[in-house]
């Protein structure tokens, strides 16, 4: 496995030097923030990032997301001009040396959250959720503040589309899912670069919006869709995690060969849909750690790992969940269980 961490490019207070000095981290998770979604992500600029990533002695790893367009998730509008622009993007990432492409299939919102800094009793900060607060939220009122949030929707443009999604049902969602993946699961199995969709965060529907990606047997029905090892898996313990009938470190044993990045870190459970996010270690959150870590060494896992986020400690302040010093705790933590279970089982 390759120890990864998300940097969000030069606007990002935790710089590629501050990364390097996590030990054992080697890779970088980014991606180009200034193109237009549905646009064809130009080779020069994603061979800039790879060498401004390179020159602090870190090598980009794992794209992060290569996002898609509303038309291809809603299945109308310009959607056949934005897959093959996806197409395209995926050719010139491959051309600059990149394998492995993380994206969601989320209709409209990315990861959601109530709160993004909430103080725990140890007077840390951390992103939780809360079914009663989510419940009460509007997003046609234009004032909310999430995590994964596209802040360039009008509060018009954002009543059309969810006045679009209004008329799309979950199998309609699978249904533009595959024609997706017909499309574009072909090109990445001739680059050789392996998709790795990203569960959705949380694992059910929101603002009434349809959600798929969000227990074992779903994940299977997916990877049906297009049986590829090129069609894989992020695989992310805290977004699964969240609901009791997950179970993840049964689903690393179940699709070792589609996995290609996963995701760890720890969640605590606090109601039937509501959590917050803990720190890493097992004993902090729901989630046995050690269980994961040591199922994906069981696996012969070869992908890549990024600690996911972390609470906000010792005053840090920047983007929620992506400050630098929990989420270096996180890694340091993941690398000594893998290398207690890697010299157990091989000494
Ligand atoms: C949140 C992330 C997600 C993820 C996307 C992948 O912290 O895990 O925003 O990057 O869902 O497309």
């Amino acid at each position: 496995m390759e120890m990864t961490f998300r940097w969000y490019g030069d606007s990002d207070p935790v710089t590629l030097e501050k990364i390097r000095q996590i030990p054992g981290v080697t890779g970088i998770v980014s991606a180009i923030y200034d193109i237009p979604v549905g646009e064809a992500w130009p080779y020069e600029k994603i061979v800039e990032l790879k060498e401004k990533i390179e020159k602090s002695g870190l090598k980009l790893m794992v794209i992060e997301s290569v996002p898609v367009h509303e038309d291809i998730k809603t299945g109308d509008g310009n959607r056949d001009l934005y897959i093959e622009n996806y197409c395209t993007t995926l050719r010139n990432l491959a051309k600059a040396g990149i394998d492995c492409v993380c994206y969601n299939f989320m209709p409209v919102f990315d990861w959601t959250r109530s709160d993004l800094a909430y103080e725990l009793p140890d007077g840390s900060n951390a992103l939780i959720y809360k079914e009663e607060t989510v419940e009460k939220m509007n997003p046609l009122t234009g004032d909310l503040s999430l995590p994964g949030w596209d802040s360039s929707y009008t509060k018009d443009g954002m009543k059309a589309l969810l006045e679009k999604y209004s008329h799309i049902s979950e199998e309609d969602l699978w249904n533009n899912l595959k024609y997706f993946l017909d499309r574009v699961i072909k090109v990445a199995e001739e680059v050789k670069v392996k998709m790795a969709i990203h569960p959705d965060d949380p694992p059910w529907g929101i603002f009434g919006l349809p959600r798929i990606i969000t227990n074992k047997a779903n994940v299977e029905r997916f990877l049906k869709l297009y049986d590829s090892v090129y069609n894989g898996l992020t695989l992310c313990s805290g977004s699964l995690g969240v609901s009791k009938d997950n179970d993840i470190v049964d689903m690393i044993y179940s699709f070792p060969e589609r996995i290609h990045f996963a995701h760890i870190r720890n969640v605590k459970i606090t109601g039937e849909k509501s959590f917050e996010e803990s720190a890493h270690k097992s004993e902090c959150g729901s989630l046995d750690i050690f269980k994961i870590v040591k199922a994906y060494h069981d696996t012969g896992f070869k992908g890549y790992i990024r600690p996911d986020h972390g609470r906000m400690i010792w005053g840090e302040t920047g983007r929620p969940g992506y400050g630098l010093y929990d989420r270096a705790l996180g890694a340091v933590y993941i690398n000594g269980l893998w290398e207690a279970v890697d010299k157990m089982q091989n000494s």
